[in-house]
């Protein structure tokens, strides 16, 4: 299956997917890194649906459409914010890649590109997140006939040198 996998340079706003996910807030309605590209390249219809959304619990996922993106669809997520390690992180990471697959599956998307999702501003040391990060992939690949590729996103090297080492692991 991970022949499915595709480690990308790239800015996520740039990717013409059936959907990129967003690494937002509980609020959905914007904020800087990844979230703020976005939403900047999205426009402002965006931010108009994310308004309808009441918000979103961290592990869970919303769609939205992609408007000015490239991209068809916006899957936005909501990762741990790092407390440690001790306080849920990994099951709550591990739930914002199992509900954005979900949402997939739900709406026959083919193509996904993901960010490194909480490996920003909220602090998940990228090893581990891509541990994790690869282990749902390869668990929703298996599970799902219908994904033809997931892109994760290298948005710096050391990013890309987390999710190398994560898939030499198996
Ligand atoms: N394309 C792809 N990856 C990017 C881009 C981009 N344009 N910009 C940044 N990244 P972060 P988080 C990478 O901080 O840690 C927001 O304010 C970045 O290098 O965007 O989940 C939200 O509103 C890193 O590898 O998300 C939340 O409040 C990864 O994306 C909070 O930040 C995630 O970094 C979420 O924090």
């Amino acid at each position: 299956m991970d022949e499915k996998i595709v480690l990308v340079d790239t800015d996520i706003t740039t990717l013409a997917v059936d959907a990129i996910v967003n690494a937002a807030n509980n609020s959905l309605l914007g904020g800087g890194g990844v979230d703020g590209a976005i939403h900047r390249v999205a426009g402002p219809q965006l931010l108009a649906e994310c308004q309808t959304l009441g918000g979103c619990p961290t592990g869970a996922a919303r769609i939205t459409k992609g408007y000015n993106l490239p991209a068809r669809h916006v899957i936005h997520t909501v990762g741990p914010v790092w407390q440690g390690g001790n306080h849920g992180e990994p099951q709550l990471l591990a739930g914002c890649y199992r509900s954005c697959f979900a949402l997939a599956r739900k709406y026959r998307l083919r193509t996904l590109a993901f960010p490194a999702i909480s490996t920003g501003v909220y602090g998940y040391p990228k090893e581990e997140a891509a541990r994790i990060a690869v282990h749902e992939i390869r668990q929703a690949l298996a599970a799902n006939p219908e994904l033809a590729e997931v892109l994760l996103v290298c948005f710096n090297p050391a990013t890309r040198a987390a999710y190398e080492q994560a898939l030499r692991q198996s």
